[in-house]
């Protein structure tokens, strides 16, 4: 699996004849097919939200939401520059909507989520019901909904997308469309899907075919709530502080088929143990200030200084560790649900010897 073997003009002689028919030699490319562990193109990255927002802003002066259809700035991964990936498999951004303004309806065969950064009162409506986002929100647009933006509040608004457009582009199974109208019509009370799905209850007889979860706003406010009252059984992992995970309550299972999201609360001063996982991952910060040192392939370690607003982003099997200077709360999305329904999932904690384990 390690050495080529050696070319000699005969060879190269017979992969160029038969390069003509479409064919080439197995042997040559090997070794950079079947690796022995994963060695992503992606590099680990840091954006510190102070140093973006004046770029997010100054796009507001030179083109509307609407022209845009989204003005958003791409979060490209500097080893993946022009791909409009954040990993491998993953799309991010960072979306601005100013009051007024609307971006259109359309709808996709790829997923989306929104993570609400900066300002309170827009909304965006999936499927007839109009959802009013504060910081914190996590947003569902599930595959093939319509969906429209609008921000009827006085502040700019700002929030990070990710999307499995990478992982649908690779499949070849993309579809898109526009609405005929930019908004689409309302039909369900603002907060109707969390009453419904997001309460530990549900209708009597409720039946879906979709494979996203119904309720497709999990307000801050609530998951906040959650890790504030779970903090009081003092049960730490060394390597997520504590962490959570955003499920279907139909199933228990992700949120989202293609995109697994976690929120996690480190407590001031606590320091996690070095931790790797298969699934690249986008960080987003919601409170506190910390670091988190990752160890690229090349063994060089980066520390990232972080605070609230800012984006980072953990490429596949590298180590990584958390410091928190005040209570941080991270929120995180990667590509997990597909590899864990694939059978593909690893993770090692920094201290085991053995072989990773696969589990979800
Ligand atoms: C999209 O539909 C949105 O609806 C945002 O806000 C970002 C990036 C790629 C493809 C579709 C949106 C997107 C996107």
């Amino acid at each position: 699996m390690d050495t080529t073997p050696t070319r000699t003009p005969e060879r190269d002689a017979y992969y160029k004849k038969i390069g003509a028919s479409n064919l080439a030699p197995l042997w040559e490319v090997l070794h950079g097919l079947i690796l022995k562990e994963p060695r992503s193109p992606a590099l680990p990255a840091h954006w510190r939200y102070g140093d973006v927002r004046p770029y997010i802003m100054e796009a507001g002066t030179l083109i509307t939401a609407k022209e845009a259809e989204r003005r958003v700035l791409v979060l490209e991964n500097p080893g993946l520059r022009g791909q409009s990936k954040i990993t491998n498999t993953l799309y991010a951004g960072l979306q601005l909507i100013l009051p007024g303004e609307v971006a259109p309806a359309h709808r996709h065969s790829q997923s989306a989520l929104r993570f609400i950064v900066e300002g309170k009162g827009a909304f965006t409506a999936v499927d007839g019901e109009k959802s009013i986002m504060a910081p914190g929100d996590f947003v569902i647009t599930p595959s093939w909904t319509w969906h429209d933006h609008g921000n009827e509040s006085r502040e700019p608004m700002v929030w990070m997308d990710g999307l499995d457009v990478p992982l649908v582009g690779l499949l070849d199974a993309q579809f898109a469309e526009a609405y005929p109208t930019d908004s689409q019509p309302v039909g369900r009370p603002s907060g109707d899907s969390l009453a419904r799905y997001g309460s530990g209850l549900m209708p009597v007889g409720y039946e879906t075919k979709s494979i996203t979860s119904p309720v497709f706003n999990y307000p801050y406010t609530r998951t906040r709530e959650a890790l504030e009252t779970m903090r009081k059984a003092e049960e730490w992992d060394t390597c997520h502080g504590l962490k959570l995970r955003y499920v279907n309550p139909l199933d228990g299972g992700f949120a989202m088929p293609t995109i697994g999201t976690f929120m996690q609360l480190l407590p001031k001063g606590f320091k996690t143990i070095p931790y790797r996982s298969t699934d690249g991952t986008v960080f987003s910060v919601v409170e506190g200030k910390g670091r988190t040192v990752v160890t690229d392939a090349t063994g060089k370690t980066h520390t990232y200084d972080w605070g609230p607003r800012d984006t980072m982003v953990v490429p596949s099997w590298l180590w990584h560790r958390h410091e928190a200077d005040d209570d941080a709360v991270l929120f995180s999305f990667s590509d997990r649900p597909v590899q864990s329904k694939l059978g593909l999932w690893r993770e090692m904690r920094g201290n085991e010897q053995s072989m990773p384990s696969g589990r979800a």
